[in-house]
């Protein structure tokens, strides 16, 4: 789909009409336009084959026209015309709040900036003050921080050990701060950092925290820092008597929150971030549980309150009893020395056993996965002697023959069947194919999961967070697939894949496929991302009976014989 291409681009015009000095009612409806693809669920090129694109809400016939033409040539003879009358490097710059088209327009002309980066480092180094006047200098440099403290989203363990510092550091003051927001509802990344706390010194004490770069605003019940990394942190101080309803509205989600007032005003009650009131009384908000129950409320895990369904739930007594880090017996996807490992089979399997796990599986790659040093026939049966050897040192703990095996561009294994059957499992991973269309990619997999040696498929997209976008899979045909065969799917646990993430996972397991939650560990310490699938499984609602590999060793193997 080119739904987000094309939303892109809509967007991009909406800036250049700006710069243009065409007219805000024109830019915003192209901006307009850009959010309805962007959200649109139907393909956008058979929308515009099908000539449905002007019963879109927002798209007249002047925006369907350029859409249209850039489906059919790739440009847009329109947005060429706007881009000449703009110098280069001006509409980056217009990102920022205060830097408006003049502005930008004699700083990439006159100073030679063209990007948001190089304003920044001059006016860090108090370059500019004389063409922009210091008040204007000082502020859009402000806004720059902001604005680049508010587009990367960091991954979860930064964000976890960036928050447990300042945790750890206010202690040492005697003061109390607790984790909110994102971060606590376990979300793969974290926009910013949300920290609670009863005691008002915390304002100042964090402040002098050495982490903390600038305070961006400080009130006497919230402050708002940045990080020496660009990271923001928002501290909301509670009121004594409001502090579970403090917590609750800083936990957000947005819609969670949006939820949980309207069903408080359905019972004639009022919810806010003091308390929950019955006309001008407050009749809860000490602490969460408290809240939940007033409402006829199950307490709600922070990973579910996301909006998706969560509050009906609660009211209906059907919040699930979410899989826990200890239910975890063993783990199934590692790689050691043996293919692009760093560590023996050995150390691994020891690490494992002092987590208190009863079996793990080794899967070193196969021979296609050239880069990461994948093994043939020959390799694989050199590895099994070694991991026999250890299996008679180790039991009852049990290390389990496994191949992560590279699908091949038509959906085929690297080896025959007889020899994939003597593995004690196999998984499927799809690492090469980024050109392929969503439709080839989805026969490979459909193919592989197909396949009657196989027993799971390994991060089925193959995404990177922030790097890489991930095969665009028909996720729900590969879902379907696993289910025909009985064949598991993975929530890869390294904190940069969480692949399947919550979403598809949550769908995954209410069609009755069986889940996996593994390291895929190259080294001893990344055993221990498995906490982070655990998160994930807990945000698509899994309970312990989802996930196959919280089965003690015998029921596994029986699983895994059928
Ligand atoms: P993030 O930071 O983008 O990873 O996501 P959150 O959920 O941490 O969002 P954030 O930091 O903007 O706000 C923290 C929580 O505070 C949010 O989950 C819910 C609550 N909150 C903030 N602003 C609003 C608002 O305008 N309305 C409502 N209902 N709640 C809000
Ligand atoms: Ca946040
Ligand atoms: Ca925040
Ligand atoms: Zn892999």
């Amino acid at each position: 789909m080119r739904n987000q291409e094309v939303a892109a681009l809509l967007s991009r015009m909406a800036l250049l009409l700006e710069a243009n000095g065409e007219s805000r009612f024109k830019s915003a409806a192209y901006q307009k336009a850009a959010r309805v693809v962007g959200g649109l669920a139907d393909d956008v090129e058979g929308l515009a084959r099908a000539g449905g694109l002007r019963e879109l809400p927002g798209i007249g016939e002047g925006i369907a026209k350029n859409v249209e033409e850039y489906l059919a040539t790739g440009r847009v003879e329109y947005l060429d015309r706007l881009e000449r009358g703009v110098p280069e490097g001006a509409v980056a710059l217009m990102a920022v709040p205060g830097i408006g088209p003049k502005t930008a327009f004699r700083l990439a002309r006159d100073h030679g900036i063209r990007s948001v980066e190089v304003l920044r480092k001059e006016l860090d180094s108090g370059g500019l003050r004389d063409a922009l006047g210091k008040g204007a200098s000082d502020r859009i440099r402000a806004e720059i921080e902001t604005l680049q403290a508010g587009l990367g989203r960091v991954l979860l363990p930064e964000a976890e050990a960036l928050a447990q510092d300042m945790v750890s550091y206010a202690r040492s003051s005697g003061c109390t701060l607790e984790v909110a927001g994102s971060l606590r509802r376990g979300r793969e990344t974290v926009g910013d950092i949300d920290l609670l706390s009863l005691d008002g010194r915390a304002l100042e004490i964090l402040g002098g925290y050495g982490n903390v770069a600038r305070t961006l605003e400080r009130g006497s019940r919230k402050g708002s820092y940045v990080l020496h990394n660009g990271l923001r942190v928002d501290l909301l101080v509670a009121e004594r008597g409001g502090h579970g309803a403090a917590m609750m509205h800083f936990t957000g989600s947005r819609e969670h929150n949006v939820a949980m007032r309207s069903l408080a005003l359905g019972k004639g009650l009022r919810l806010n971030e003091y308390g929950l009131y019955e006309g001008g009384v407050r009749v809860a908000g000490e602490t969460e549980e408290g809240v939940f129950s007033e409402l006829g409320l199950q307490y709600i895990p922070p990973e579910l309150r996301e909006g998706r369904g969560e509050v009906e739930a609660a009211k209906d007594g059907h919040i699930p009893e979410l899989v826990k880090g200890k239910d975890v017996r063993g783990d199934l996807q590692m790689h050691s020395r043996w293919s692009d490992g760093t560590a023996e089979i050995e150390a691994m399997a020891t690490a494992a056993m002092e987590m208190g796990y009863e079996y793990v599986a080794i899967t070193d790659h196969s021979f296609s996965a050239r880069l990461a040093h994948g093994l043939s026939e020959e390799r694989f049966k050199e590895q099994w002697k070694e991991v026999d050897g250890l299996n008679d040192r180790l039991a009852p703990f049990r290390v389990l023959k496994g191949v992560e095996a590279e699908v091949g561009g038509d959906g085929g294994l690297d080896f025959g069947r007889e020899f994939l059957d003597e593995f004690d499992l196999v998984g499927v991973s799809m690492h090469q194919g980024y050109g392929q269309s969503a439709e080839k990619l989805t026969e490979r997999a459909v193919r592989a999961l197909s396949h009657p040696s196989v027993d799971y498929m390994c991060h089925p997209t193959n995404r990177l967070i922030g790097t890489r976008r991930g095969h665009m899979l028909d996720l729900r045909r590969v879902i379907a697939a696993a289910r025909d065969s009985g064949v598991m799917l993975e929530i890869d646990a390294q904190p940069n894949r969480l692949d399947l993430d919550d979403v598809w996972s949550r769908k995954a397991a209410e069609e009755g496929v069986g889940m996996f939650i593994d390291s895929d560990a190259h080294s001893v310490d990344q055993l221990e991302n498995v906490r982070f699938g655990v998160l994930t499984a807990r945000r698509a609602w899994l309970e312990k009976k989802h996930v196959a590999n919280t089965r003690g060793l015998k029921s596994l193997l029986r699983m895994l014989a059928r």
